[in-house]
């Protein structure tokens, strides 16, 4: 029998993007170079038609990232086209009544930053704060949310670890240290921006993946998912605790581990990108995230997924798992999916395709996928209509 999964009242529901992925124009930051993105969506221009497509699709809620670049191209000189620009876009979705969320850090950093030496210098949580300040000053009661960094853990392992995204820094000594100043870096953000509004709300995106043992009851990879959760999922937050209004979680899969650390894969389906996709995931990692005591929104969910036959299901599996992890006990008061339209998918470019909305580069139309239908529906009702039956954990 079809049911009806509700979700509490005021839950958000809404879609995420990021400045570089989809603006275009942005030609002073540290990807700038070697991954061009160009004209991208040609968001910075269409900004107004893209959030139509929000309220088309019944979303009360819209998560952003100002692009540090363009506020700040040299170090201490502030834009103020570029300012007055963020300033117009918030203030449309405040006339939509939209909640918006803005993130401070989606892996991209002024040319001058990364010149010094990026997360590396020790001044960076300073220079950081300082381009925190100025926005949150700027934009004072038209952001409901502010995310300071995304996905420390994606980021830090691929600028500064394996160094295959800019700034290319390589080695574990780098890779401590960045991670070390980011952690800095959101503590003196939290608390700067609560010295200017102590009503502000300040979080982190976190991506977080869920371990599973390659063989079951086998002692030694059970081991190795322990540590794997504990060192990726955990830690970064766990120093963090105390400067955390909300927890945003950003899910997309999870690994099977086989001791030591080895990755194998699973039988489930896949993305377009090879991602394991596994719903059940998301439910263990919000109840994980119950344990720091503040609510949870999922920040970023969703697959690369072009011709769109995966994309509903997706959503659907997904939410059920989210909707039973509420029921027992977890806090999660909003779900933001990835994302609004396809964009620039970093060292990968365009190919992969992740929105419920289709771009075609050549025009920078939009077209809607099928799935942008559904999750519209699941907007509008609050609820979600679930024919599979509740599977026994
Ligand atoms: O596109 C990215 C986003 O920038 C950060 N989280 C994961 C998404 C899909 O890879």
């Amino acid at each position: 029998m079809p049911e009806k999964l509700f979700f509490p009242q005021n839950f958000l529901w809404g879609t995420s993007t990021s400045a570089y992925q989809i603006e275009g124009g942005i030609d002073n930051c540290d990807w700038s170079e070697k991954f061009p993105a160009g004209e991208a969506c040609d968001h910075y221009q269409r900004y107004k038609q893209d959030f139509n497509l929000l309220q088309e699709t019944n979303q009360n809620a819209y998560r952003l990232s100002i692009e540090w670049s363009r506020v700040e191209p040299e170090e201490n000189e502030f834009n103020v086209e570029a300012i007055n620009h963020y300033r117009d876009l918030l203030q449309d979705l405040k006339k939509r009544k939209i909640k918006v969320m803005v993130t401070l850090h989606h892996f991209t950093s002024p040319v001058w930053f990364s010149d010094k030496g990026g997360w590396l210098n020790s001044k960076s949580p300073f220079y950081f704060n300082r381009f925190a300040e100025k926005v949150a000053k700027e934009y004072d009661g038209l952001v409901d949310f502010w995310i300071t960094i995304n996905e420390p853990l994606i980021y830090t392992p691929n600028s500064y670890l394996r160094g295959i995204w800019p700034p290319f820094k390589k080695g574990l000594i780098s890779f401590v240290k960045a991670i070390r100043n980011q952690i800095i870096a959101h503590k003196r953000a939290f608390k700067s921006l609560h010295d200017i509004n102590k009503e502000i709300k300040v979080g982190i995106a976190k991506n977080n993946q869920f371990f599973r043992p390659y063989r079951d009851k086998n002692i030694f990879d059970k081991w190795s998912c322990f540590w794997a959760d504990y060192l990726y999922n955990e830690y970064f937050l766990d120093r963090i605790e105390k400067e955390l209004d909300f927890i945003g979680l950003n899910y997309y899969f999870s690994r099977l581990i086989k001791f030591p650390f080895k990755i194998r894969k699973g039988k489930s389906s896949t993305s377009d990108l090879g991602w394991e996709i596994y719903p059940e995931g998301i439910y263990h990692l919000l109840l994980q995230l119950e344990g720091y005591g503040v609510p949870i929104y999922i920040t970023e969910n969703g697959l690369a997924d072009k011709d769109d036959t995966e994309r509903e299901s997706f959503i659907k599996e997904h939410l059920s798992w989210v909707n039973r992890a509420i029921e027992d006990g977890a806090g999660v008061k909003g779900y933001f999916h990835w994302s609004l339209i396809d964009n620039f998918e970093w060292a990968l470019g365009f190919e992969p395709r992740f929105g419920l909305y289709k771009v075609n580069y050549d025009d920078f139309s939009r077209e809607a996928r099928s799935s942008a239908s559904y999750y519209s529906e699941i907007c509008k009702n609050n609820y979600l209509i679930n024919k599979v039956k509740k599977t026994p954990l």
